[in-house]
């Protein structure tokens, strides 16, 4: 039996009944059965004529993973997603009347919504997320750690009956392009509208994907309740979540499986993304040998028509996305995007490192996102978005800190409360929007190419104010793993913690999201030497694009003035220029580094380019502290490295 609850009898009810006929299945006859009375809603019941799993899946894996979660979870009904334009649209009405969705002015921002989260429940939690292996060992020092049988028996004891009220809605999706031989599926369990709606633009997701996994193909299973079940006449609020301390975000890497309890929000919540495609992909990546990476992909054309592919690992407020979207201000030169996120890398039929962007959308932060900024990323999110605690105009659109100056007069804030001209942000600093990335005007026509795109070079970078230079290339693919990870950024503002300022050591910007033991993930990203030829490799770069001078001014312009940057790292890449070889890589001579319009004195060149020893061999007794933490596990080669360099600064 199925059933979906409706909103309050309403002159509109009508249209409800054919629209709650539309969401079944493609083919798949219903008989309205009844009205029931629940919870000021009208549940209209009806029966299916054939068995709806049936019709869909023959794949027993996905019917047992839902009836076993159905039985646990106890959800009012059930809703297969076919990821159709009729279904999101039927759910965002639904979320609408129920109060959970504001829909923006159609004429500026046409079929895009607004959704606040509750105040608690803004961000990925790190302090809630775990790696289940089966031993501690294997989850390593950068990882939290539950025994697997003790944290399945608590989140069954929280998960039962968690849906009572709510419909389950089964979310079939695929981590790559359908056609990619490269491509994993996932079936995501939600009780959250919401997450099926950003699944839809974040993943390949429906009909199409289930009717993909055939019945001898794996799946990750993914769990997601947002803890907060219905009894009858009991209210809902507008964004259902579980207090903190009842948040679990878990991963089960042994049985490649994913159980997430108490968020709705973002990397918690939206499991392809961080869960799947970094944590669980990590382990399947490290046992098939491959990388699955905290990477965007670009693609560069030089002025002679040359292209080129680039990754780029950089921590959180490093300008990730503004280089994934970033204009070109050297004329000839062309930056288009093939992913702004998570890159799935591995070594081809010829031996080069191939990248693969297994997502579908961007979930962008969007303060600080501006025409000046990104503007890239104004078209992509001008049309069927979703944005999140963002702030609202009075003109129905949708506004951030960083997008205008002045701010308009009166907003509604994130937490929905008039603001006017006040210190607190509208918007909150982890707002987001969602899109797919199909939707971006920079990208590159071969974005869904099934084998990925061969790599020239890999760059890391941060965000220091001294020690890294504007741009460094690795001795070797060993140096270059040493760069990632040391990998450190300072902390901003928009973290939200008291250490700002401190350098926090973010490997490969993997820290949250390495699936097992980080020394075997250093490990792991050495042996790839050993698979191929080390010519065949991607040059590595470590790039810093915010070092400071003594006013605690940044010396480099940013933004689109990066690629000159990149043109170093490409012409290196072609063989075309040569390098300083100094103690801590290779490094620009200053001719070679194209300045040509900008108002940098000699000085300040000298000094984006300058290795400073004494920094440096601080910067060494801090690696050495760092090291520690990983004991015998961390690779003798990164040791090496460290001595290596050590030596090399006191020389
Ligand atoms: C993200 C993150 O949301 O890295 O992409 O936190
Ligand atoms: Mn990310």
């Amino acid at each position: 039996m199925n059933s979906l609850i409706l909103p309050n009898f309403s002159p509109k009810c009508k249209s409800y009944v054919s629209i709650a006929k539309d969401v079944s299945w493609r083919g798949l006859h219903t008989k309205r059965k009844g009205f029931q009375k629940h919870n000021g809603y009208v549940k209209i019941v009806f029966v299916t004529t054939k068995g709806e799993m049936n019709r869909m899946t023959t794949h027993q894996g996905i019917l047992d993973f839902v009836s076993e979660a159905t039985a646990l979870l106890q959800p009012t009904h059930v809703h297969w997603c076919d990821g159709s334009e009729k279904e999101a649209e039927t759910l965002i009405d639904l979320l609408i009347q129920e109060g959970k969705a504001i829909r923006l002015n159609p004429t500026l921002r046409p079929n895009s919504f607004l959704f606040r989260s509750d105040p608690s429940d803004v961000a990925r939690v790190e302090n809630r997320t775990f790696i289940a292996s089966k031993t501690k060992r294997d989850a390593g020092p950068t990882n939290n750690w539950m025994d697997p049988k003790e944290l399945k028996a608590t989140m069954t004891s929280l998960y039962r009956g968690s849906m009572k009220g709510r419909t389950l809605y089964v979310i079939p999706f695929a981590m790559g392009p359908l056609r990619s031989p490269f491509v994993k599926y996932g079936i995501q369990l939600t009780d959250s509208p919401y997450v099926v709606l950003n699944m839809r633009y974040m993943t390949r997701m429906g009909f199409e994907v289930i009717q993909a996994i055939q019945p001898h193909m794996s799946f990750v299973p993914c769990l997601h309740s947002s803890g907060y079940p219905l009894e009858v006449g009991q209210m809902d609020p507008s964004w259902p979540c579980a207090p903190i301390d009842q948040k679990y975000i878990t991963h089960f890497p042994e049985e490649r499986l994913i159980w997430s309890y108490g968020s709705g929000y973002g990397g918690n919540a939206l499991l392809g993304k961080k869960c799947f495609s970094l944590r669980i992909a990590s382990v399947l990546a490290r046992d098939e040998g491959w990388l699955a990476e905290h990477m965007l992909i670009i693609k560069i054309t030089n002025p002679e028509g040359k292209v080129k592919y680039f990754t780029g690992a950089f921590p959180s407020a490093c300008g990730k996305t503004n280089l994934a979207m970033l204009i070109s201000t050297l004329p000839g030169w062309k930056v288009e995007t093939l992913g702004d996120d998570i890159a799935w890398l591995r070594i081809g039929k010829d031996g080069r490192l191939y990248a693969m962007n297994p997502e579908f959308g961007f979930f962008g932060v969007a303060p600080g996102t501006s025409e000046k900024t990104t503007p890239i990323a104004m078209p992509t999110s001008s049309k069927d978005t979703i944005f999140t605690n963002v702030a609202l105009t009075d003109g129905g659109d949708v506004w951030w800190e960083g997008l205008t100056k002045p701010a308009p007069s009166h907003l509604v804030d994130w937490k929905g409360q008039d603001w006017k001209n006040s210190p607190t942000p509208a918007a909150h600093p982890n707002s987001r929007f969602t899109v797919k990335i199909s939707q971006c005007p920079a990208l590159a026509s071969e974005w869904e190419s099934p084998e990925g795109v061969p790599i020239s070079g890999i760059l890391f970078g941060g965000r220091r104010s001294d020690t890294i230079p504007l741009v460094m290339e690795s001795h070797s693919w060993q140096h270059g793993v040493f760069f990632g990870s040391i990998m450190a950024s300072e902390i901003t503002a928009a973290q939200i913690t008291n250490d700002y300022g401190k350098v926090r050591r973010d490997p490969f910007a993997m820290l949250p999201f390495i699936g097992y033991h980080a020394g075997d993930y250093f490990a792991h990203w050495l042996s790839m030497e050993r698979h191929t030829e080390a010519a065949l490799l991607p040059k590595i770069f470590m790039v810093n694009w915010f070092q400071k001078d003594e006013n605690n001014q940044y010396i480099w312009p940013g933004f689109g003035e990066n690629i000159r940057v990149i043109k170093w790292i490409f012409e290196r890449c072609d063989g075309q220029v040569s390098a300083r070889d100094e103690a801590i890589g290779y490094l620009p001579y200053q001719k070679d580094l194209d300045t040509s319009h900008l108002s940098l004195t000699n000085h300040q060149i000298t000094r984006l380019l300058d290795v400073n020893p004494i920094i440096w061999r601080k910067e060494v007794d801090s690696i050495e502290t760092y090291y520690q933490m990983f004991e015998e596990e961390l690779p003798n080669e990164l040791l090496q490295e460290l001595s290596d360099l050590k030596a090399r600064l006191l020389k």
